[in-house]
């Protein structure tokens, strides 16, 4: 992305809309390695009082760039910012992060059909497709499936790919940016809580509090998250890359500050509503 940490207003930036809201404890994340957000602040994620909410809230924390959360409504933001950009002579890029559950709400495709309408090819919708959503698996609501096709019918340029592999990532994030009047779509094929044994797929742990017996669990940081560290700030920042690996390292570092006492709490049963649920911990 086309970026500056120290000026995250730039008109001439590029966007990005973390449409799925709920993530955007990664995004904060992000904006503390590139130096937008301090570091020490990460702390205190969701706690009463702190700008960091659990949904995006563009009015406190800068390089947050829309209000998410209410799921379905990101692709119009980066509509109307992609038509403003047209209307205004600037070449920025518009990217929006959409779950797969997400995809069931109209306005995604109100809108997707609308990028393509415009030829908007300044946007990149990509797809977290990680085949659950907050309690179930993605299709005991609706059958998304098969999600490129769906948007290639719509107009836009497709490409599927392995979402925890950090090459494809970055292959088709640059084949996206050759399009200039065609909108695309990256449909990311991800394991939700990726990494850590007993969360991986498991939709129990959608937003759920650790034990503390399962906060002494040993944590296994594998599969893409420092390989993705080390690509995304040794492209902008050494010195922040270097801090923040030394902190996911560290046992006391960021994972452990993470897990403050007021997160603590039960776990909720694995929803039985699904008879596929995948609710084995
Ligand atoms: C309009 C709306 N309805 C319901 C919710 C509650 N909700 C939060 S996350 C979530 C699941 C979304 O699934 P998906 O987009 O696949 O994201 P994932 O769980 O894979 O991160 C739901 C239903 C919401 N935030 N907004
Ligand atoms: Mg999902």
């Amino acid at each position: 992305m086309r970026y500056d940490p120290k000026n995250p207003d730039w008109p001439e930036r590029d966007r990005f809309i973390m449409s799925k809201g709920h993530c955007v404890p990664a995004q904060y994340v992000a904006l503390a390695m590139l130096g937008v957000i301090p570091m020490e602040e990460l702390p205190t994620l969701k706690q009463l009082g702190s700008r960091l909410q659990g949904h995006p809230a563009m009015q406190y924390v800068p390089g947050i760039e829309g209000c998410t959360g209410s799921l379905g409504q990101g692709l119009s933001y980066a509509n109307g910012m992609a038509l403003a950009g047209r209307i205004k002579g600037l070449d920025y890029r518009v990217y929006c992060l959409i779950g797969d559950g997400e995809m069931q709400e109209g306005q995604v495709w109100e809108a997707a059909m609308t990028s393509a309408k415009h030829c908007l090819g300044s946007v990149t919708a990509v797809i977290d497709a990680n085949g659950l959503k907050a309690m179930d698996e993605t299709h005991c609501g609706k059958i998304m499936e098969p999600i490129a096709a769906r948007w290639a019918a719509m107009g836009w340029r497709t490409r599927e790919i392995d979402g925890h592999d950090m090459a494809q990532i970055c292959e088709a994030l640059d084949w996206a940016k050759e399009s200039t009047d065609t909108p695309s779509v990256i449909v990311a094929h991800t394991v939700k809580g990726k990494g850590i044994s007993f969360i991986e797929n498991n939709p129990a742990f959608h937003n759920a509090a650790l034990t503390p017996e399962r906060r002494r669990m040993t944590f296994t940081i594998r599969g893409p998250i420092l390989p993705a560290v080390t690509i995304v700030c040794a492209r902008t920042s050494p010195a922040a890359w270097l801090k923040t690996r030394i902190s996911l390292i560290s046992p006391t570092g960021l994972r452990s500050r993470f897990e403050s006492p007021r997160r603590v709490g039960s776990t909720p049963e694995p929803s039985n509503f699904c008879p596929t649920a995948r609710n084995s911990i």
